[in-house]
């Protein structure tokens, strides 16, 4: 086999299931190999950020490997940004980067799309993924494949490998199997068996989990674990949609002063918090009514178990929920819960739209037709998704980058095969809603909603007197045909309710729905998040 072949082989037996990419001069060559061979398949998009977040939702839905295909320079420095959101908040996006071949590196001119020297790009990679690798020795190569892959599934972070052009059809053997890191039997065990006796010694326990517990696949064994031990369980606003599809007493999604209050009062009353796969982010606990004292807690994330004064070193999370589970056994009763209430029953009426009617007619249309997998944008959007029934959802909720929503969906399609639902804002529509146009070749038709509130709302809501955040009313719903996919601008509730139900029975094309929103009207979560933030940064 040839090297691109070693390397493909190697992320389809480590999780990949498709490429994302966009070629280039330096890229042909191997892009000619995917495209040939077909190992894995590949999916063009149009501008490169794009690749990278729909690269980063396919790895986060599936918790496995995603690739995302680049030429050099100007393609991987387009990406910056996603990768760099992917490593932010743990997404295994593995980037191929075509590069300058042998040859051309010791030319003495200064080569197309290179920035300062050769090595730029790697280098501005170093700060954004976990390993990285360039192919430039035949001979080294299969282990440095493995050694990025294997970093990448271990910290659930991107990873960098650069395929110099003139070698990727030379000759090259197999990459070898991974295999499972050393594990200190005693230390495990004496750390599972302080865990039970802290939550044993608390009178409310209470597990809160993010977004590791998926990207290790370990969702249907927390949910276990929680019923034997009966815990409440509540996600962080980053996990949002974990557990989604288990009976786990899942209350709802912790957000401080942002959130339900009964939800709140369940964490910050808590004397044995179980923080399971966090992300320590401020979105996630800086905005909590009564500051959580991380050192009384049980906290394990980054391959480490910290309680109280003390750390456990490399202790993997699934090796901890596997010794917790080993040592629980029947499920005693459940926890009696009362899992938070979101809106139904929309009004089919004449009134204009809020954030909140979009939150009821989407789990209005969820109860009769059945969840639907989302992918969302920074935005009042995400807040929005609040409101909605937990389903599975990506979501930028830590990083916080614009322009996620479209590609993600797009992620989301091609590595599931079910319809997604996509929710963005205008001003994040400007950025990556023309990716909308790859549906048709793909058959991919998410429905997407676009809060169009003609507005970088979010900002307004910090800094009211500014009128740069007024955005002009382009017509997107116009847009859409032109595009391959079908748009209506909805006004009224009536005519949302009537849209989304449309939609819903239209199969084959993407379905835009653009909801006028006016200017001001937020949504409840974001209306607490903006006054919980405004009054941390007075001090109050
Ligand atoms: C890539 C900063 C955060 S929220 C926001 C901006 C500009 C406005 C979003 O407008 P949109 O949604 O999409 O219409 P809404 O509900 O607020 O009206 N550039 C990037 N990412 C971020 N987060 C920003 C700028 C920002
Ligand atoms: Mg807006």
């Amino acid at each position: 086999m040839n090297l691109t072949e070693a390397l493909l082989h190697a992320l389809k037996a480590n999780g990949a299931r498709q490429i994302f990419g966009i070629p280039g001069d330096f890229a042909l060559p191997y892009f000619r190999i995917i495209e040939e061979t077909q190992i894995l398949p590949l999916y063009t998009l149009s501008h490169e950020p794009a690749v990278g977040f729909a690269a980063d939702a396919a790895a986060r839905i599936h918790g496995c490997i995603g690739v995302a295909a680049v030429t050099y320079g100007a393609g991987a420095l387009n990406m910056v940004n996603a990768v760099a959101a992917a490593y932010a908040e743990k997404s295994p996006v593995v980037v191929i980067s075509g590069g300058p071949g042998r040859s051309e590196s010791n030319s003495g001119l200064l080569l197309h799309h290179q920035a300062k020297s050769l090595d730029s790009q790697f280098r501005i990679f170093e700060e954004i993924t976990c390993d990285r690798a360039q192919l430039d020795d035949l001979v080294r190569a299969p282990a440095d494949i493995a050694r990025v892959l294997g970093n990448c599934l271990k910290h659930s972070r991107p990873g960098y490998i650069e395929l110099p052009r003139d070698m990727v059809g030379l000759p090259c053997e197999a990459v070898p199997a991974l295999t499972p890191e050393p594990l200190d039997a005693d230390a495990l065990a004496a750390c599972a068996d302080e865990v039970l006796a802290r939550l044993a010694a608390a009178s409310n326990p209470v597990l809160v989990i993010d977004v590791e517990v998926r990207r290790f696949g370990l969702e249907a064994r927390v949910a276990d674990l929680a019923a034997r031990l009966s815990l409440p369980v509540v996600t962080c606003f980053m996990g949002r949609g974990l557990l989604a599809d288990s009976d786990a007493s899942l209350v709802g999604t912790y957000m401080g002063v942002a959130g339900l209050p009964e939800v709140t009062r369940l964490v910050e009353h808590s004397d044995g918090l179980f923080l399971l796969g966090v992300i320590l982010s401020d979105t996630n606990f800086a905005i909590s009514e009564k500051r959580i004292d991380m050192r009384k807690s049980i906290v394990a994330c980054d391959g480490q178990v910290r309680l109280g004064y003390h750390v456990y070193p490399d202790i993997p999370l699934g090796a901890l929920v596997d010794a917790l589970l080993a040592r629980t056994h029947a499920r005693v009763a459940p926890v009696q819960l009362q899992r938070a209430n979101y809106p139904h029953g929309l009004t089919a009426d004449a009134a204009a739209i809020t954030p909140t009617d979009i939150a009821t007619a989407v789990n209005d249309l969820m109860a009769a037709h059945g969840k639907m997998p989302i992918a969302s944008d920074m935005g009042d959007c995400l807040f929005t998704a609040m409101d909605i029934e937990h389903t599975a959802l990506v979501a930028p909720g830590y990083y916080a980058t614009m322009g996620y929503g479209v590609p993600a969906g797009l992620g989301l399609q091609a590595a599931t095969g079910e319809r997604p639902l996509i929710l963005v804002g205008d001003g994040a529509f400007q950025m990556t809603g023309w990716e909308l146009g790859n549906c048709r070749r793909y058959a991919w038709d998410p429905i997407v909603l676009l809060f169009n509130n003609s507005s970088w709302e979010m900002l307004r809501t910090f800094q009211p007197e500014s009128r740069f955040n007024n955005l002009d009313t382009w017509d997107f719903a116009d847009m859409a045909a032109g595009l391959g996919g079908e748009g209506v601008r909805v006004n009224t509730r009536q005519q949302l309710k009537a849209a989304l139900d449309r939609a819903q029975a239209s199969r084959g094309r993407f379905q835009l729905i653009e909801i006028m929103l006016e200017r001001g009207i937020l949504s409840q979560t974001l209306q607490r998040f903006v006054t919980g933030v405004k009054r941390l940064a007075a001090g109050k």
